[in-house]
């Protein structure tokens, strides 16, 4: 499989830890986000993801997948071991919440278009655009400390999708300075994960593209 990343993107740092995680090799296309206004705006990667983000995975057979919780979920549905979600509903629902918090409450408000709009479109001044980003890192944290389960994993003793969205969120949370000081659990879930092979293989700094 082929996958079109860039080592700074929370959303491709998912998708490697799952492919870590199931033991798929893959092979990574890097897609530079800044570099002359972002080279996910090329017309050659829009010919491959229309929404011109990462990740996209090429799948065995040729498709190109968008959406990192919908290629996560593809990896589940197509190499069930082991299993990104429990197997009981409940605990089920409440792994895809704390999933959510991140990808759907958090990241699409601190990814680069909506940050490059404050500053460009909008004139805002870092400082503010700083606030901006930790304002609403805190907020979700605050949910998750709440949420999380005695560990060492997000919600017990399995990893689960929680886990594969929470650590990209706190590394980039750490790259832009939020203090973490008051999420003690998401912190310990954090430290657990990395112990792990396959997340630490994820890390933005041990990719092909890191600078
Ligand atoms: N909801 C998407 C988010 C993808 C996304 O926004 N990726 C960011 C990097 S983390 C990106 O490519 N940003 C480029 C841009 O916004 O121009 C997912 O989960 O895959």
């Amino acid at each position: 499989m082929k996958l079109y990343s860039y080592f700074r993107s929370s959303a491709a740092y998912r998708v490697r830890i799952a492919l870590n995680l199931k033991g798929l090799a893959y092979e990574t296309v890097s897609v530079h986000l800044v570099k002359e206004g972002g080279h996910n705006r090329r017309p050659e990667f829009r010919a491959v993801n229309p929404q011109m983000r990462v990740p996209a995975l090429v799948a065995p057979a040729g498709e190109v997948l968008i959406q990192s919780l919908a290629i996560i979920e593809y990896l589940d549905e197509t190499h069930p071991a082991p299993p990104f979600l429990p197997g009981d509903p409940i605990a089920r629902a409440k792994a895809r919440a704390l999933a959510q918090i991140v990808a759907c409450d958090i990241h699409p408000l601190n990814n680069t278009s909506p940050l490059r709009y404050l500053k460009n479109q909008m004139h805002q001044e870092q400082s503010a655009i700083d606030a901006w980003y930790h304002h609403w890192v805190i907020e979700g944290f605050e949910a998750l400390e709440a949420l999380i389960e005695p560990g060492p994993y997000a919600c017990g003793k399995d990893v689960t999708l929680a886990d594969i969205c929470l650590v990209p969120q706190v590394a980039n949370a750490r790259r832009l300075k939020v203090p973490l000081q008051k999420f003690p659990k998401i912190v310990g879930v954090d430290a657990a994960c990395l112990a792990l092979s396959a997340f630490d293989r994820a890390r933005p700094e041990n990719q092909p593209d890191a600078e």
